[in-house]
């Protein structure tokens, strides 16, 4: 007996390992992989590994992902572990996967450029951006592998979506799928750097600089090396970021060494830097069958998803095959193995599982192969929660939703009946050295689970107003962009508002009804009773209200208009429960915090940051409402 309980708790031991080395072992017995230098058109030679099966029976197709993020392992004999993620179904599949360092990244030569801005006219060979190395890496691969059968699909998630749009602008005729997922579209308006021209200082200072990720450490020769990296003397990041309020004291501790960090700080609004590196610019005339796809609470690219799909639909009318999948998912999330929830919050089924195998593998089967039929995939597919069900539309935001206004009320109401009050506003100091934290607890990378937390922390504080619905009678289920439109004004120059929609829950729901875990932070059974649920939140600079490219000064005590886009959301929210709307004026520090005084913020010092006196206005002259997509279905 004694001698079967020690080989079972062997096989416990070992099978984990057991099963990473006989899944290595069946790569290496099914694929051979080849490192090459493709030489572009303006002779800088990018370094790609190429995965070829060693079934030659049939022609296999091409599955190509471009990437600021590394090839690695280099080293012909080690291959990268496809098998444990869900692409392990297209080495089912027989398919030929190339994954290459983009220019002036890791192996390859060439200088990089952040998101490359995309060259509509081309004049010489030395006229070169991610299309024209696009076309390049494909033109070779499809003359030069063995056994390819011609079709060539590029996939990328986060900034290799990016490079899966430029790859589109290349106009290669190979090249017949792509799917940019929660692609990098534009860094000013609302992916990764800033929304609606507010700072995500946390995120950027964390991946560009030695401290954290090292993204912008230089790379002036090819390189399989990381950058050296140092991480943080300090765990708690309001204490940090707070302590290096004025950002010219980040720049200090970048060592003026990181160039990204540098252009952000020297162009603050947005100007043509900005507006040459938004991907829309490349969307035109889109060849290859497209799927976008994103994450409803994906703190870094849910913007570029929902945006780059609508700037493609708007580009090319009429196109087949241009269509979206929006799961709940944070960022990546559906590309890992555990789509059942997002913190505390449950989706009913492993909505990631779901979508791998009845949408991104059907496509590229589909498209690459000739295997299989996904062309009859709705326009939209998209998980609304709450209800947690995917639904089909056929065009996105839905015909059937009608926008309705909800009013922001005196005593915290919000209801849809214009305000009858003579004079009536909710007022609160913004303070910088107080700001309002993004998350309740102490920690210090971002957490993913901001995005669907409980906002009763926020809701508790001096320095954010609360307006929330009576118990809703039946579902109310929003499909599309919300926006808000406030009557404010404040005491100084500047200020930002953060808007956040959120879900009430019934007070009579009790703990979580499992206790879920995945893959980074255990999420402990947490009281659900009442629970204010993040369903989207966006910022915006309160200089930019009219413009991003020309900022303006608020005039101190006026009554001014600002009307800003929250974001697109799929939501039920259920009988029993509430709708709720937050206004605050710092988001800290997943965003800089204004020194709400009308300086160069990037340029600011200590002396500038001062607190604002905002008041919300809800009266008949100057009513502040949010307009609400609401599904009439
Ligand atoms: N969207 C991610 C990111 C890019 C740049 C700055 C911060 C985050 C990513 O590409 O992973």
């Amino acid at each position: 007996m004694k001698y079967l309980f020690a080989f079972l708790i062997y096989i416990s031991i070992a099978s984990p390992a057991m099963a990473r080395k006989s899944d290595s072992l069946w790569m290496a017995r099914h694929y051979i992989k080849i490192e090459q230098y493709i030489t572009m058109r303006d002779s800088v030679r990018l370094f790609t590994a190429i995965y070829v099966p060693k079934n030659n029976s049939e022609d296999h197709p091409i599955l190509l992902t471009r990437t600021p993020y590394s090839c690695a392992p280099y080293g012909k004999d080690t291959l990268r572990d496809f098998w444990s993620t869900y692409q392990k179904a297209y080495l089912d599949e027989n398919y030929i996967i190339v994954i290459q360092d983009v220019r002036g990244r890791w192996m390859s030569e060439g200088n990089y450029m952040n998101i490359r801005p995309y060259l509509p006219n081309k004049k010489t060979r030395k006229d070169v951006d991610e299309s024209t190395d696009s076309y390049d890496t494909i033109d070779w691969l499809v003359k030069n592998v063995a056994h390819n059968n011609g079709k060539v699909g590029v996939l990328g998630i986060s900034y290799p979506g990016f490079y899966a749009i430029m790859a589109a602008a290349s106009h290669h005729p190979a090249l017949v799928a792509i799917s940019p997922q929660a692609p990098c579209v534009d860094w000013y308006s609302g992916d990764d750097i800033h929304h609606n021209g507010a700072f995500f200082v946390m995120d950027e200072f964390d991946y560009d600089v030695p401290l954290g990720f090292g993204f912008g450490v230089p790379h002036h020769v090819p390189t399989s090396v990381p950058p050296k990296t140092f991480g943080y003397p300090v765990h708690d990041n309001y204490k940090f970021y707070l302590e290096h309020e004025p950002l010219p004291s980040l720049t200090k501790l970048t060592g003026d060494s990181i160039a990204f960090w540098n252009d952000i700080m020297n162009h603050p609004d947005y100007d043509a830097w900005w507006k040459d590196r938004d991907a829309r610019r490349a969307v035109k005339d889109l060849k290859p069958a497209t799927l976008w796809v994103g994450g409803h609470f994906d703190a870094e690219d849910n913007w570029g998803a929902w945006n780059g799909y609508m700037a493609a639909e708007k580009a090319n009318p009429g196109k087949a095959f241009n269509k979206l999948v929006m799961g709940p998912w944070y960022h990546e999330q559906w590309a890992n193995n555990d789509g059942t929830h997002l913190g505390n919050i449950n989706f009913g089924s492993n909505t990631s599982a779901w979508y791998q195998q009845n949408i991104e593998v059907p496509f590229f089967n589909y498209y690459l192969k000739g295997e299989g039929d996904i062309s009859k995939l709705a326009k939209a597919t998209i998980f609304v929660t709450g209800a947690n069900e995917w639904r089909n539309f056929d065009q996105w935001p839905p015909v059937a939703k009608k926008d309705v206004r909800f009013y922001l009320q005196d005593n915290d109401v919000l209801n849809t009946k214009p305000p009858t009050a003579a004079s009536s506003y909710s007022e609160y100091v913004s303070d910088p050295h107080r700001p309002v934290p993004y998350t309740e607890d102490v920690h210090f990378n971002r957490t993913r689970n901001y995005m669907t937390d409980d906002q009763r922390f926020a809701e508790r504080r001096p320095d954010v107003v609360a307006f929330k619905t009576g118990i809703l009678q039946s579902d109310v289920t929003l499909t599309g962009n919300v926006v808000a439109a406030l009557q404010v004004s404040i005491s100084t120059t500047d200020a930002d508002f953060v808007v956040k929609l959120i879900d009430v829950f019934p007070d009579s729901l009790s703990y979580n009804s499992v206790n879920i875990y995945d893959d980074s932070e255990p999420v402990l059974k947490y009281p659900m009773g009442g629970y204010e649920m993040l369903v989207h939140g966006e910022i915006m600079r309160g200089r930019y209200r009219n413009s991003l490219e020309k900022p303006a000064p608020f005039a101190p005590g006026e009554v001014t208009p600002v009307t800003f886009k929250i974001g697109d959301v799929a939501h039920t929210f259920k009988k029993g429960h509430r709708i709720m709307v937050q206004v605050q004026s710092s988001w800290f520090p997943l965003v800089d915090m204004n020194p709400q005084k009308y300086v160069n913020i990037y340029k600011a010092k200590k002396q500038d940051f001062h607190k604002s006196t905002i008041r919300i206005y809800h009266d008949s002259q100057h009513p502040s409402m949010l307009i609400l997509p609401v599904l009439n279905n």
